[in-house]
């Protein structure tokens, strides 16, 4: 495992020698894979390499804050890749980059990434399907993987301007609910560097201000909510196709309840299933979503499963709740 010194070094020494940059962040990808993925097109910049962000648009739906930053950041530069464009770019040399993913089963590519030339950042656990390499960088005391890319920006001098100060921001915002949780000083130095960089709080409130159609289908899948005899909330979404984003802000919410864990199942396409899992600290839901083939860590965890229903997922979710995942 690399330290952030020994990261910068192997950036340093891997982006001197590649033609070109690929950049991936985890499928359905939020603020922060979004966020730590344009600040690493900009490192790679800084190298005079070409750089692209790998997404699989057209097989699901994207936040709408999410996709006005990648709109505006293609506006300004930032290139990106859809996977059917792969093909075109794919090279041995390429340099892989995977940011706020560390396993093979959350990323939109399917061949097997040489060791030598991929890179991973990120602040998620690891379990049997982390992709191997010796060039990991996985810190899970950090708050965002937006966090370890603003440090690397400022040990490696790159210039950015506000736009990116506050994607970096945005994805910092998300991933500790809005500045409250997983926070420590050194995030907030981070915090206050982006927002001294011309970052605004005000800006990233209107990323994150909540769309009025998809704030009251997060209600009434709220209204479905059951609390178990053991704290546990659970809500089962048949109905509608949710984004990943509404599934996570419903967990959220479902913590300011007298509840330890609270786990959001629905469809995010007509065949696909996602659950979301927030934790107070008692449960670790991370390593109840490995069970689901998904992960996280102790306070957070998703999965996404394909050719099957909530309910189903329900069923092996409630025989997997076991007192061991208790801490
Ligand atoms: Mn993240």
């Amino acid at each position: 495992m690399l330290n952030i010194k020994n990261l910068r070094l192997v950036l340093d020494q891997k982006l001197q020698n590649t033609k070109r940059v690929i950049i991936i962040p985890h499928l359905y990808p939020d603020f922060d894979a979004i966020g730590s993925a344009i600040g690493l097109s900009l490192i790679a910049s800084k190298y005079k390499k070409e750089s692209f962000i790998l997404l699989d648009y057209p097989t699901y739906t994207i936040d709408a804050g999410v996709k006005m930053i990648i709109d505006s950041s293609e506006e300004n530069g930032i290139k990106y890749l859809d996977k059917s464009e792969y093909s075109k770019v794919k090279s041995p040399d390429n340099v892989m980059i995977l940011t706020d993913v560390n396993k093979a089963n959350r990323i939109c590519l399917d061949e097997k990434l040489d060791p030598k030339n991929t890179i991973i950042i990120d602040h998620h656990s690891e379990d049997e399907n982390t992709i191997k390499t010796k060039n990991k960088f996985i810190d899970q005391s950090i708050s965002s993987a937006s966090e370890i890319v603003a440090k690397l920006l400022f040990l490696m001098k790159v210039k950015y301007d506000s736009d990116i100060a506050n994607y970096l921001l945005a994805g910092i915002y998300l991933d500790t609910n809005h500045l409250t949780k997983n926070i420590s000083s050194k995030t907030m130095k981070i915090v206050g560097k982006l927002l001294d960089s011309g970052a605004s709080m005000s800006t990233i409130n209107d990323f994150f201000s909540e769309d009025f159609v998809s704030d009251r289908k997060i209600h009434r899948l709220l209204d479905k909510t059951v609390i178990s005899s053991y704290s546990i909330a659970t809500v089962i979404g048949e109905d509608e196709i949710y984004t990943k984003e509404e599934l996570a802000k419903a967990a959220d919410y479902l913590l300011k309840y007298k509840t330890d864990a609270g786990f959001v199942i629905g469809r995010i396409d007509d065949n696909t299933v996602s659950v979301s899992a927030r934790s107070k600290g008692k449960i670790n839901v991370g390593e109840v979503m490995s069970h689901l083939n998904g992960g996280g860590n102790v306070q957070s965890g998703a999965t996404v499963l394909k050719d099957t229903t909530p309910s189903e997922i329900n069923k092996k979710l409630q025989k997997i709740l076991t007192p061991k995942f208790y801490r």
